[in-house]
């Protein structure tokens, strides 16, 4: 009687620790086979080690994929944006699974979120999902400073008429004045430099009673009335995790990053070297947010700005846009 129950107890145990975890894992890898999914191995190095391998994947709509990310060297990120993946974290010696649902064709890019190097800013790669019957794939609106016929890469000057204090979006609602009209529609607004607002406020002649800090408040108003303060919030986190490093915490083009990139002088030796400075009003004025998008979705210039077109949806672009001027607008 002793022994049989032995003999049970010993049987429990094999069923638990042996019979069950095998049949479950037998069945995983049964699972995963029979429904097809490619399994695709990544490496993410440091860019100076060559980045993601591989950096360009091909799928078609439907496609089952699971991607294994695993790092040799540093701390890592892997987001892909326009499929709504973003893994903070891929610690070295482990591998993170990630399984993607391929139900839209197109062209998604893949980026290291964290600096793991100076060069982090260069790690990146794409995923191609074709139609699954093959069709081309949509093509997309140009962007405005396209539509506006806008050459991103001529030198634009310098704006003279200059805020004497930091102008206020707030003290400029408060003045209750109504917009001139290519300043209250947003869209209209967008194709305007901040330096020709103030000077088309000035010239007109209902607002000689109003001093330059009323005009520049009203020009605060403007250019941060419209955008939510979600997505501003949103920008200020995406403003740390991808600029600060090359613009600078607080946007003075400081970071560690940006010291060896050429800039400006690329184009015109009289320029400062290194990133933007967005505190800088005389050139960040004389730009509208049609140029300041353009610049921050094409990136190049020959400066070494990296595109940020193929990471940020449309809201997330024109939000940084209205976070940039936060530097030199306050609330
Ligand atoms: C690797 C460093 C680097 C990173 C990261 C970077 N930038 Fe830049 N950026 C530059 C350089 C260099 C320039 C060219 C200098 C200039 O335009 O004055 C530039 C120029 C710009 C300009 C054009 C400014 C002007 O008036 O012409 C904008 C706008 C801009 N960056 C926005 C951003 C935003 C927003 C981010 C983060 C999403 C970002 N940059 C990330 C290096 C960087
Ligand atoms: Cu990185």
């Amino acid at each position: 009687m002793k022994r049989c129950s032995n003999l049970f107890a010993l049987g429990i145990v094999l069923v638990v620790l042996i019979i069950l975890p095998a049949s479950l894992f037998g069945y995983q890898a049964w699972r995963t086979a029979a429904a097809g999914v490619q399994v695709v191995d990544i490496v993410a190095r440091v860019p100076e080690q060559g980045g993601f391998a591989p950096d360009r994947l091909s799928f078609r709509v439907g496609d089952r994929v699971r991607l294994r990310i695993s790092s040799p060297d540093a701390v890592h990120g892997f987001a892909i944006p326009g499929l709504g993946v973003d893994v903070d974290e891929i610690d070295p010696g482990k591998v993170v699974e990630v399984d993607l649902t391929l139900d839209k064709p197109g062209r998604f890019a893949f980026a290291c979120t964290r600096w793991c190097s100076v060069d982090h800013w260069r790690m990146r790669g794409v995923i191609d999902v074709a139609a699954a019957d093959g069709a081309a794939l949509p093509t997309a609106e140009p962007p405005l400073y396209q539509r506006l016929g806008i050459d991103l890469d001529a030198a634009h000057h310098d704006a003279h008429d200059l805020p004497a204090q930091r102008p206020s979006a707030g003290r400029g609602k408060a003045l209750g004045l109504t917009l001139p009209g290519d300043l209250a529609d947003e869209d209209a607004r967008r194709a305007v430099a901040p330096a020709d607002a103030f000077g088309q406020l000035r010239a007109d002649p209902a607002n000689s009673a109003l001093g330059d800090d009323d005009l520049w408040n009203l020009v605060a108003w403007a250019w941060l009335k419209d955008v939510r303060p979600d997505a501003l919030a949103r920008a200020k986190t995406l403003y740390a995790r991808d600029c600060a490093a090359c613009h600078g915490v607080e946007g003075k083009g400081d970071g560690v990053a940006g010291k060896k990139l050429p800039g400006l002088q690329k184009m015109d030796p009289a320029m400062p070297s290194g990133p933007a400075d967005f505190t800088a009003a005389a050139h960040l004025l004389a730009a509208s947010d049609a140029v300041l998008q353009g610049k921050l979705l094409r990136g190049g210039m020959g400066t070494g700005m990296p595109e940020f077109g193929s990471l940020y949806t449309d809201e997330e672009q024109w939000a940084m846009v209205a976070y940039l001027r936060t530097f030199l607008f306050g609330e």
